[in-house]
């Protein structure tokens, strides 16, 4: 069953996101009933193209890598997903995500820039040559993982773009399935996956335009072909599957800022000192790890404030959250 009520899941199972968009999937499955239906239907084939097996990627290691930390097991990294196109529970992207085809596969390019542009995603592949960076991932539910990304930062893709100097943000759109319109668990988020970065903050060396992990291309479920990953920030600020990159000049509207603005704000750095408002951001639970190290503080900035801190100089980092 695709709709379950509270009382059926196990509270192990129930993430405060979950929470929040099973109470709105509640409402609009009393009023359908067709969830079910719904559901298969919107999982079944999308359409003209493919899903290529995963590949092998090429990758140099990166002055930028994370030294020093556990690498969470591979399996964890892929059964163990946020990608609420395909479900809300933990293990539903790893099991529905297949039915994304993500070749061909192109990356709009549009907005405050000299000449819109499409990038075709095996040119983006071959733009830079493949990093492998270690980070740590931080999701804002308390839970982490460390993670041998493969891409390059998403500078040098901006740099291609030739942005305007009006433009101070940039905003990704992850793809929109239309056939996934028809998911019950649709009522609460609206399609497209909408995430922003302030120019400065996409322009840092940190910020990773992300193909693959583990060596080889991202599976489906981790976001294929190709996403954004933003070490500093809570793990929402990283958009998945996009297909869409818009230079603006005001500050763009995000989805978790959209549904919930009092629990998500724009910048969602990891800070273990703001918590939310329904729960503490002061520990995390490291997934995978053995059990005696499982729960571990937070750090600020998710211990990139060296290299990132002086992007906010003088901001009010409790009221800018
Ligand atoms: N398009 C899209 N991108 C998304 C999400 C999503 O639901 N849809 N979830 C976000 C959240 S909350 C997290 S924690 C990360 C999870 O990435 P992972 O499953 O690869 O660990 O993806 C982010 N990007
Ligand atoms: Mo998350």
């Amino acid at each position: 069953m695709l709709i379950r009520t509270k009382s059926d899941i196990p509270s192990s199972e129930i993430t405060p996101k979950q929470v929040y968009v099973n109470r709105r999937t509640f409402m609009a499955a009393a009023v359908a009933g067709l969830a079910v239906a719904a559901g298969k239907r919107a999982f079944g084939d999308t359409g003209k193209g493919s899903t290529p097996p995963l590949e092998k990627l090429a990758t140099i290691a990166s002055p930028l890598s994370t030294p020093g930390l556990t690498l969470t097991p591979y399996e964890d990294i892929t059964h163990y997903n946020n990608f609420y196109e395909f479900g809300v529970n933990k293990d539903d992207p790893a099991r529905n995500a297949h039915t994304l085809k993500t070749r061909p596969w192109t990356v709009k390019v549009e907005g405050l820039v000299s000449k819109p542009k499409t990038f075709d995603i095996d040119t983006l592949l071959k733009l830079r040559p493949m990093e492998e960076r270690v980070y740590r991932f931080r999701c804002v539910e308390a839970w982490s993982m460390v993670i041998p990304w493969a891409g390059y930062s998403l500078s040098e893709f901006i740099r291609q773009c030739d942005p305007l100097s009006t433009a101070k943000y940039v905003q990704f759109l992850s793809d929109d399935n239309p056939k996934q319109e028809l998911l019950p668990w649709n009522a609460g988020i609206s399609w497209p996956y909408s995430e922003g970065l302030r120019m400065d903050e996409a322009m840092h060396p940190l910020t990773l335009l992300t193909f693959g992990l583990y060596g080889e291309t991202l599976p489906n479920q981790d976001g294929a072909p190709v996403r954004i990953v933003v070490p500093w920030k809570y793990g929402f600020k990283s958009p998945k599957s996009i297909v869409t990159v818009k230079f603006v000049r005001k500050q763009p509207m995000t989805t978790w800022n959209e549904m919930a603005p009092n629990e998500y704000g724009f910048y969602s750095n990891v800070n273990p000192n703001r918590d939310h408002p329904r729960w503490s951001q002061k520990r995390e639970r490291v997934i995978g790890a053995p059990i005696w190290r499982q729960l571990q503080p937070t750090l600020m900035f998710n211990g990139y404030g060296d290299q990132v801190a002086s992007l906010y100089a003088g901001m009010n980092l409790l009221k800018y959250y």
